[in-house]
């Protein structure tokens, strides 16, 4: 039989991404918002099962607020069963609200830590393995696979029973939900449950739903799933945290049939992004042609949402004269949002006459083209240009503690 889950991992509900200054209390909301769109959308595509692979909590830093937030949307009313694997950041204890709280919500199962569970519901013809992390660290593996299961419950529409454990009954469709480190080969070595590929390919599974690493894996095409093997993937984070998780994220989509993948597929998630954007300048431009290439750049990457976004925007080419950078950020503040600039930009003056002066300017600006004919790389050369540039501004008279 054919059953739609989605896969999902390393939201960090709750936290607080001190890093982000003024931008924080938007992407702590927007965390919150990503998992509300996520319920929704799962529902809208009519999914069977909607798994979470762990790090669903940013425990030591979630407000009991949005606890209780995310307590409202596990409640609400839905058509799909939640099963939730904890990791690293949010691991299973007697006091964590995987144990007080989320068993009484109807149609939530949160596998316990002590031992690897088989959920079966026999209605989508699915067995279901999976264990939490049950402290910080994980250092031996934990793969649920088929036939290691401790324990038996079965779904019978309402609540989970326990069974009598007979490893042999397990139904078609195979799926195990864990949160760890991906391996190549066949080495176990890693803090946070090892999983070493080997190990999973010789498991009987059709699909590993895995949480932890923030990448996602790259999507395979339809026709080239290895049916006879097993699919272990990363959702990566949903909602990006910082901006080493820059552009769209996503979740994802699998269908699966009679133990067969038959499609697996990105659902778009993020409800703010971290974008990169590299803005090239020319010395002749005003600041209103700046700003206004910079937002065509904002609105090319998202036409309809780029105000929501945060940017760190790289100024590269020809420094326009006397650009005062912060105001230019500034100015795009007021028409995309958040925003960093950094100025990789090269001074536009002609720094060949200046380096003839005999003053203390002309001694500072041949020192520093003396460097640059002996850079190994293009950060160094980056970096001297931006010494010249900051150098004969500070010889303008100008005041640098507002450039960054
Ligand atoms: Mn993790």
């Amino acid at each position: 039989m054919a059953i739609k889950f989605l896969h999902t991992a390393d939201l960090h509900l709750g936290s607080r991404m001190r890093s982000l200054g003024p931008a924080a209390p938007d992407f702590q909301e927007a965390l919150i918002q990503s998992f509300d769109n996520l319920l929704l959308e799962a529902a809208a595509l009519e999914v069977d099962l909607f798994l979470i692979a762990g790090d669903f909590l940013e425990m030591t830093e979630i407000e009991d607020r949005e606890l209780e937030r995310i307590y409202d949307l596990l409640a609400r009313e839905r058509s799909f069963l939640i099963l939730l694997a904890a990791g690293n950041h949010d691991y299973y204890s007697p006091a964590s609200p995987y144990a007080t709280v989320f068993p009484e919500i109807p149609g939530v199962y949160a596998f316990p830590a002590e031992k690897i569970v088989r959920l079966d519901f026999p209605d989508l013809d699915t067995s279901v393995w999976g264990i939490s992390f049950s402290s910080l660290y994980q250092e031996t593996t934990l793969l649920p696979d088929v036939g290691s299961e401790e324990a038996i419950l079965v779904y019978d529409g309402i609540n989970f029973v326990e069974k009598e454990l007979d490893p042999d009954s397990a139904l078609t469709n195979k799926i195990a939900l864990v949160h760890g480190e991906l391996l190549a080969g066949s080495k176990a070595e890693g803090m946070y449950n090892p999983l070493p590929s080997q190990e999973i390919k010789n498991s009987k599974l059709d699909y590993l739903a895995m949480g932890h690493i923030h990448k996602a894996s790259p999507l395979p095409a339809d026709d080239r799933i290895d049916r006879r093997s097993t699919l272990a993937m990363y959702p990566g984070s949903p909602q990006g945290l910082s901006f080493n998780e820059s552009g769209s994220r996503h979740a994802l989509i699998v269908e699966l049939d009679n133990s067969e993948i038959k499609s697996v597929s990105a659902l778009p998630s993020a409800s703010r992004m971290f974008i990169e954007i590299n803005s090239q300048l020319d010395s002749w431009q005003s600041d209103r042609e700046i700003i206004e290439q910079i937002v065509a750049q904002a609105q090319a990457l998202d036409r309809e949402n780029y105000k929501r976004h945060t940017y760190k925007i790289r100024l590269r080419g020809q420094a326009p004269t006397a650009l005062n950078v912060p105001r230019l950020a500034a100015g795009l503040r007021e028409q995309i949002g958040y925003v960093s600039l950094l100025d990789e930009l090269h001074p536009a003056e002609s720094v060949e006459e200046l380096g003839e002066e005999q003053t203390l300017r002309g001694l500072f600006v041949r020192k520093i083209l003396q460097d640059l004919t002996a850079v190994r790389n293009e950060t160094e050369r980056d970096d001297l240009q931006q010494a010249l540039r900051l150098g004969l501004s500070a010889f303008r008279g100008e005041t640098l503690d507002d450039v960054y």
